[in-house]
């Protein structure tokens, strides 16, 4: 039983995006990892249970792309947003892309932050505890990972597949119908001109379609 799910790491320039999802996707780190102009592709499958969930990730680049990324911002199941535990203005920046996906996502995405480089514990700058508070206020899962030590890596990955929402998991065409997630329908009036019969009728909208 396979299901899709359409994943976007984003941060700030030089997070740890695109190493991340390598040492995820092809188990490698590289010391001298090049600049992400767009975006690279990654297709992974995670087990979860008796489920296989493909990941299909999106690692945007860091600097300049945030208007291409925002376009996909509607239909992400999940996005994980990075950031350096060595560098402040990065976590500044990650809850930037927090309250922007928060704008235009669905509401039943699936986020994550990743406090990158746990490795380089000596040049720390963003306390644990600072990030796990933010995180819990607002409802992210929160882990710190060192895509070249290989820490927690895989967990963050499992972590999402794991939080994804159960009609995402349906075998079958579920995953084609609209989620009917009371909170993400509006309701709109429209006049009706239905057989000559100038009525009002109530409509459904999906806020999200
Ligand atoms: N020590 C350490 N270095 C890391 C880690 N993750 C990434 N790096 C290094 O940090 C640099 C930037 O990593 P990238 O993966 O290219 O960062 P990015 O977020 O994809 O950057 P952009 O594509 O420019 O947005 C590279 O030289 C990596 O080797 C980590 O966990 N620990
Ligand atoms: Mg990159």
């Amino acid at each position: 039983m396979n299901n899709f799910a359409q994943l976007l790491i984003l941060g700030n320039a030089g997070a740890g995006k695109t190493s991340l999802a390598k040492r995820f996707a092809q188990g490698i780190f590289n010391e001298y990892e090049s600049r992400t102009h767009m975006y690279n592709l990654f297709f992974q499958p995670v087990a979860v249970n008796d489920k296989t969930i493909k990941f299909e990730i999106r690692d945007f680049g860091g600097k300049g792309t945030s208007l291409y990324a925002e376009g996909c911002y509607r239909e992400a199941d999940a996005a994980m947003i990075v950031y350096d535990i060595t560098n402040k203005e990065s976590f500044r920046r990650a809850k930037k892309f927090v309250n922007q996906l928060r704008k235009k996502c669905k509401l039943n995405i699936v986020m994550t932050l990743a406090g990158n480089k746990a490795d380089l514990l000596d040049a720390r700058k963003v306390a644990a505890e600072e990030a796990q508070a933010y995180a819990q206020e607002n409802g992210l899962f929160f882990m710190e990972t060192s895509a070249k030590t290989e820490t927690n890596v895989y967990d963050m990955f499992y972590e999402i597949a794991k939080r994804l929402p159960i009609e995402k998991r349906l075998p079958d065409h579920s995953h084609h119908q609209p989620l009917l997630n009371p909170f993400s329908e509006v309701y709109k009036e429209k006049e009706s001109n239905e057989q000559g019969n100038h009525s009002k009728k109530l409509y459904f909208d999906i806020a999200f379609s």
